[in-house]
């Protein structure tokens, strides 16, 4: 049980500051176990504030105070009141603006929880998003405070070569006993959650960025020196980003210089600080031989993610935290776009919704699901979620369809003119777009408020006698925590119509014709009938994923199976593959429930042999739709999970399809196969991508043949993509060089960190016996570490998180593990405990005997002492 009962804060206590803070200057003097901090602050009462009271409440945690002033006079200790979480003068200027000097001492080593000012390797680094500015000094520690930083940081020069904050740097200096000072002036207001420092011993890689308008940008990317050969596609990947906005957004940068630092300890992925990007050195560090092309695209992605905040986040910001989706989904949405264009949108489509499928669905069905905007939260660190994000981003797609490209880019340039400098809401960025089309939202709006993923039921009727289809089309949206009932919501649907031979029929609809329409779906039950179809046509409906939600459509497996083959959609022919294994799984599951033999539809054969001989299109596109739904999808889709009968449903299919197509799998593996050092282009990566999705098949057969194709090719590899791809094919079966490999593999990369991550994670998904057992002795590895969040993910994240089959094993061993690293990590980094509390959130899910064990490690955890925040409120909720 925790010490006091948490405080909850709701959205509608909403009130403006009392107080404004226009300036703040901020002057470190840095050292790993005592950094000093002194901080002058330019305040004045907030006009817009109703509060009479004048005091001044600013908050602040973990620091040490040494000294406040106000206006040159030092305070008594009688004038303000110290509390754990925040400092009180009880008594400031109405009537004019006022300064306010505080001086405290702040111990970065101590700090493992990763928020404010902490040590990552020998480097000072900061994250302040969400509420990290208040551990370093006191301050009105919310977005909607906006002030103009300088900053002065002073330190040892051999230890501290490189100092770093926002903005432009003003000045430098020496000093005496080898040490130095840099000071830095970010002209733009910001909220403090976009502070930054960094100090270290640093390399960088610099380039520059001719912008739309012909001013010179300085970009500079800081690394440790071994890892200065690492940063040449997260350069390029920055310069494609700034373009990109340039081209599709008309968003120009503003800063003269653009940084970027990799850090080795960092909570999660990447930080948008204004002019000083911190990110985790996963998404910035890539060579061929250590990335993936999945890492590669990771990179590219969450490079533009961050870059695109500066905009949508930076410029224009959040009022409160409850609307932390108005800058993540908008920028989510931003990323997704631009890592489609530069890749292929079809792939990029279907890879966003199978992420949002399987897990942003699960989150929205579970206890802990909540609408896009919340309401309450007691930890905000624990509502950077799948929602607020993925499906976030979601419903800023709804709105880009409902408008047009054209009409949505006319509400987002309103958006950023209108509101340029401001921290505003949700309610603003709607606003802006209806005001610039002229249109009305008033139904969508619904979106922010309501949880859940809703449910389209359709039933379709032809009449040959008027030669119409109706299409009934219901919408149910289940209940989710203290919202048991909703209203209908207006979803984007969009459609099309299939002839009997495969081509697109017309649709007439209300006087128009066209080969695709968006229906507007707004009622509980609608009818649409479309004229002039002399056929029954076969219907492709919510092409591209056009609103996030479940689809209920009877199906025949030849049906689906003709859409795989013709829908001129490429979402939809890929989602009919899906559907069409899903179906083809859960009879194998009945059976397996049932005790029968097991047998394959020869349907999916003839299906997947089609899929395999057509080599017409994109190679990346073309594994894709090889690639059998996840578990944990499948898991989404049954009433009570069965992760066994998943699994082996799963792994017969997989297996008999390796059999029954053995031929051309391996024809199609030999034709793409290369020795290629890997160089990150679509052809190669295609080529990679569709001959590692035939050895994963392959694998399936464990036959000496195959066995040596997957040795070779993981000796002879020259890129991380092949040489993962067959480590993993030979993990997960009785290959007999399976330790060798993995031997060789970790002596081959001790020195890097990041794939040393992968080899952790490998082995920690592995769906072989004694999984358990490897996971218990890698905790024991000298390299694994409880302080480094990528350590913890890579193996108790990547166990307990991607391994259904072993994470949910009947003896409860792996709930138990689970919430032991759950309350280690609890002291060290309650953000990190928090984030692996999600393993046994959805224990309601499983049958009888896996719901008692895990609700028992949930109470066990609940009823632990001194709990962070952060966790009492997932486990909490889990068990409400
Ligand atoms: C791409 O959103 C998509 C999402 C907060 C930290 C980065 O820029 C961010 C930060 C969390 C979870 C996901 C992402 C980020 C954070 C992220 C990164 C790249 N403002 Br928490
Ligand atoms: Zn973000």
């Amino acid at each position: 049980m925790r010490d006091a009962s948490p405080q909850t804060v709701f959205l509608k206590d909403y009130t403006p500051p009392e107080y404004l803070i226009e300036q703040i200057e901020l002057n470190f003097d840095l050292d790993e176990q005592h950094t000093q901090v002194r901080s002058t602050l330019s305040l004045r009462r907030n006009p817009q504030s109703q509060d009479s009271s004048t005091a001044l409440t600013l908050l602040g945690e973990e620091l040490q105070l040494v000294s406040i002033a106000i206006d040159g006079q030092a305070l008594e200790q009688s004038q303000y009141l110290l509390g754990e979480e925040a400092l009180v003068v009880h008594e400031v200027p109405q009537d004019r603006p006022f300064q306010i000097v505080i001086e405290n001492v702040i111990n970065p080593q101590a700090n493992t929880a990763l928020e404010g000012l902490y040590l990552s390797s020998s480097m000072l680094c900061t994250q302040c998003e969400a509420q990290g500015f208040r551990k370093i000094t006191w301050f009105l520690d919310r977005p909607d405070v906006m002030s103009r930083f300088k900053t002065t940081l002073t330190g040892d020069k051999s230890k501290y070569p490189v100092l770093l904050s926002n903005g432009n740097k003003i000045g430098q200096g020496e000093l005496e006993n080898n040490r130095h000072w840099v000071s830095w002036e970010d002209p733009f207001a910001k909220p403090c959650y976009l502070f930054a420092l960094v100090a270290g011993q640093l390399e960088c890689v610099a380039d520059e960025f001719i912008t739309m308008t012909g001013r010179r940008i300085a970009l500079e990317i800081f690394v440790e020196q071994h890892n200065i050969d690492k940063c040449d596609h997260a350069m390029q990947s920055l310069k494609n980003a700034m373009h990109w906005d340039e081209e599709t957004y008309g968003l120009e940068y503003d800063l003269d210089l653009y940084m970027i630092v990799a850090v080795d300890h960092f909570n999660m992925g990447a930080m948008e600080n204004k002019g000083l990007n911190v990110f985790n050195t996963k998404f910035v560090l890539a060579r061929p031989d250590t990335a993936t092309d999945s890492d590669y695209e990771h990179i590219e992605g969450v490079i533009g993610h961050e870059y695109f905040h500066n905009w949508s986040g930076n410029r224009v910001t959040c009022r409160d935290w409850f609307q932390l989706s108005l800058k993540e989904g908008f920028t989510v949405f931003r990323d997704q776009q631009f890592s489609g264009d530069r890749t292929s949108p079809a792939v990029k489509r279907i890879e966003d919704v199978n992420a949002l499928r399987t897990r942003q669905f699960a989150e929205d069905a579970g206890p802990l699901a909540h609408p896009i905007r919340p309401e309450a939260y007691i930890e905000i660190n624990n509502f950077y979620t799948l929602t607020v994000y993925e499906k976030g981003a979601e419903v800023v797609r709804m709105l880009h369809t409902l408008l047009d490209a054209a009409g949505f880019r006319k509400g987002c340039d309103l958006y950023f003119q209108r509101h340029d400098g401001q921290a505003v809401t949700c309610e603003d960025f709607v606003k802006a777009l209806e005001d610039a089309n002229g249109v009305e939202l008033k139904q969508f709006r619904l979106w922010y408020s309501q949880a859940g993923t809703p449910v389209l039921t359709v039933s379709q009727q032809y009449d040959s006698e008027s030669q119409q289809l109706h299409l009934t089309i219901q919408q149910n949206c289940p209940p989710t925590p203290n919202q048991p009932v909703k209203a209908p919501l207006h979803i984007p649907v969009k459609l099309g119509l299939l002839a009997a031979d495969g081509s697109a029929a017309q649709i007439h609809y209300n006087d128009s014709s066209q080969a695709e329409i968006t229906l507007n779906v707004t009622e509980a039950e609608q009818t649409f009938s479309f004229a002039q179809l002399p056929q029954p046509p076969v219907v492709s409906l919510l092409r591209g994923f056009s609103a996030p939600v479940t689809l209920k459509m009877e199906r025949s497996l030849d049906e689906l199976a003709f859409l795989l083959r013709h829908d001129s959609d490429t979402f939809n022919r890929w989602e009919a593959g899906q559907q069409l294994a899903v179906q083809v799984i859960f009879k194998l599951i009945d059976a397996i429930e049932l005790g029968r033999p097991l047998q394959l539809e020869p349907v999916i054969v003839d299906a997947y042999r089609s899929v395999l001989i057509d080599s017409s299109g994109d190679l990346s596109y073309q594994a894709l739709l090889l690639a059998l739904p996840e578990e944990s999808y499948l898991s989404g889709q049954m009433a009570v999970i069965d992760v066994e009968a998943i699994h082996q449903a799963r792994e017969f299919v997989k297996k008999t399809l390796a059999e029954q197509l053995q031929v051309e799998f391996k024809q199609l593996y030999q034709q793409h196969h290369r020795d290629e050092s890997g160089s990150f282009d679509a052809g190669a990566v295609g080529r990679r991508r569709l001959k590692n999705a035939c050895l994963s098949y392959l694998s399936k057969l464990e036959n000496q043949d195959v066995y040596h194709i997957a040795e070779q090719q993981f000796y002879s590899a020259r890129n991380m993509t092949d040489q993962l791809t067959a480590l993993s094919a030979i993990v997960n079966s009785n290959h007999p060089a399976k330790a060798r490999s993995l031997d060789s593999f970790y002596v081959q990369w001790r020195q890097e960190a990041l794939v040393i991550d992968k080899w952790f994670t490998l082995q920690a998904t592995s769906s072989m016996p004694n999984t358990f057992a490897t996971v218990q002795a890698l905790m024991k590895h000298p390299a694994f570490d409880m302080k480094t969040p990528n350590r913890v993910r890579s193996l108790i994240g990547a166990f307990s998180q991607a391994n259904p089959l072993h994470f949910h094993a009947i003896n409860g061993e792996g709930y138990r593990f689970l919430a032991d690293q759950v309350l280690a990590l609890n002291t060290l980094n309650p953000q990190i405990a928090s984030r692996m509390v999600t393993g046994l959130a959805q224990w309601r899910r499983y049958d009888a005997a896996r719901q008692g064990l895990m609700k028992q490690q949930l109470q066990r955890i609940v009823a632990t002492e001194h709990l962070s925040k952060d966790v009492y409120e997932i486990a909490s909720k889990s068990l409400a």
